[in-house]
């Protein structure tokens, strides 16, 4: 495992991460007016908008004046799906991609030759950021399909020159095997996967002792959970962040000299964070994130509110990546509960079940409605080790009490009783508005 947190990594592209911020700037400004000429260009909603707010042309835009422009939502994308926001004629898509996303309605994102460039160049820069090079062997278990975490780890992986292998997800004991026979030095999956792998791993009395760091994102997942995934895995655990309507993975990554937050690829993704008014908030302060995509041609969207809430920051002072930073995802706008008055994120839930080292990484928060007056979070989690049940389940509630303002219904279970996820993302919450409990035991 790589242990020293001062170490630097080389940059894959240095004239784009490593440059002055204040010429930066210059390019993201030059990049801005051409995007909404582009979108002027176009026609359709984005363009239709601009207009309303009395922009006629790339010139009048400034980044100064950005948080003047409307926004879009994902609503809109919902409202014109398929196509409705592409930029360019058909013929200039080269492939599609997408989310099943909230409420189980589709997004779905095409991309030109010149998207999947960008996307291959900012993931090559993520990966060199986690220590791969040309000689790296990257174990690649995101799905491959039209999720972007399978393709996008292995269009940045050959960008960079290093070996991609395309596990995809799924069939652990292959996954196993391969881990073994071949000695990758990156992995690349889910948080919750790469949890569910380690412990097979351990069951089957498997040391991947080949592995130096690792790419985990596209699900929430907390500093303690990474302690957990790095002992499991005995590797540097790395964020990476993105969504499928921005480019996919790669919008922001941690390296290993960004000091527990994830570099914005900013020259190509330019971000704000605002309220919910949506005025903007300063570095330091949870905000939702507001993405510009600068490059892309495909659909390109100007303003693209994210929901997806994280608190914004320059870069680590003296270092070679000069880009902006984000912190791990806090949470999303609209994942934040409101119990009995008070707002609590999920993943406030799981730093505090993962700070206790009895508590395993398999856990569910229910969000159980069935009495609206009486609103209440339910808490399951599994044992890691024998432990007086009882106790733990009281030590748990005085911690979460303490921590989130509100007491909490905490349930330990059998090991084995909460649902592994090893395909997609992990479903570690759920509402009970009525009917059948969403895990047995919970009630
Ligand atoms: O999840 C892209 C991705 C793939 C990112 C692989 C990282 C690794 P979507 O399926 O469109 O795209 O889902 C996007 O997932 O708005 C966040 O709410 C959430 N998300 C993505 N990365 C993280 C992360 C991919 N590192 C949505 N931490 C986003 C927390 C994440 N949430």
């Amino acid at each position: 495992m790589i242990a020293d947190d001062a170490v630097s990594v080389p940059l894959v592209e240095p004239d784009a991460e490593g440059v002055a911020p204040d010429l930066r700037r210059q390019v993201q400004q030059q990049r801005l007016g051409e995007l909404v000429d582009r979108l002027l260009a176009a026609g359709g909603l984005q363009a239709a908008r601009l207009a309303d707010s009395g922009v006629t042309g790339g010139a009048d835009v400034s980044l100064d004046s950005l948080g003047r422009l409307p926004m879009v939502t994902k609503r809109d994308l919902w409202e014109h799906y398929p196509h409705g926001l592409r930029a360019v004629p058909a013929e200039d898509v080269v492939c599609v991609h997408g989310s099943s996303g909230t409420g189980g309605r589709p997004t779905l994102v095409p991309y030109t030759a010149h998207d999947v460039d960008i996307w291959a160049r900012v993931m090559a820069r993520a990966l060199g950021g986690a220590g791969a090079t040309r000689r790296s062997i990257v174990h690649n278990a995101y799905g491959y399909g039209l999720f972007t975490g399978g393709l996008g780890v292995h269009h940045g992986g050959i960008r960079l020159g290093a070996t991609v292998v395309p596990m995809s997800g799924g069939m652990t004991e292959r996954q196993i095997r391969m881990l073994v026979d071949v000695r990758p030095d990156i992995l690349t999956c889910t948080p919750s996967y790469a949890i569910f792998l380690g412990e097979a791993m351990r069951a089957a009395d498997v040391e991947g002792d080949s592995l130096r760091a690792g790419l985990f994102g596209a699900e929430p997942w907390t500093n303690e959970m990474r302690v957990q995934i790095e002992r499991l895995l005995g590797l540097r655990a790395l964020d990476i962040y993105g969504l499928s309507e921005i480019i996919g993975p790669g919008v922001a990554c941690e390296s290993l000299d960004s000091d527990g937050m994830l570099n914005v690829a900013e020259d190509h993704f330019y971000v704000e964070a605002v309220d919910s008014d949506g005025d903007p908030v300063p570095d330091g302060t949870p905000g939702e994130l507001v993405f510009t995509t600068l490059t892309k041609t495909g659909m390109p969207l100007l303003r693209y509110r994210s929901g997806d809430v994280a608190v914004l920051a320059g870069p680590v002072p003296g270092a070679p990546r000069t880009l902006r930073r984000m912190s791990k995802l806090l949470g999303r706008t609209d994942d934040m509960l409101v119990v009995r008055g008070v707002n609590v994120f999920p993943t406030e839930i799981e730093a505090v079940l993962l700070a206790d080292e009895r508590v395993s990484p398999h856990y569910l928060v229910v969000e159980d409605r069935r009495d609206a007056a009486r609103p209440e979070l339910r808490v399951a989690v599994e044992p890691a080790v024998t432990v007086d049940e009882e106790r733990l389940a009281g030590e748990l509630d005085a911690a979460l009490r303490e921590r989130l303002g509100i007491t909490c219904v905490v349930r330990v279970l059998a090991r084995g009783s909460v649902p592994r996820t090893e395909v997609g993302k992990a479903r570690r919450f759920a509402r009970w508005t009525g009917g059948e409990a969403p895990l047995a035991g919970i009630d």
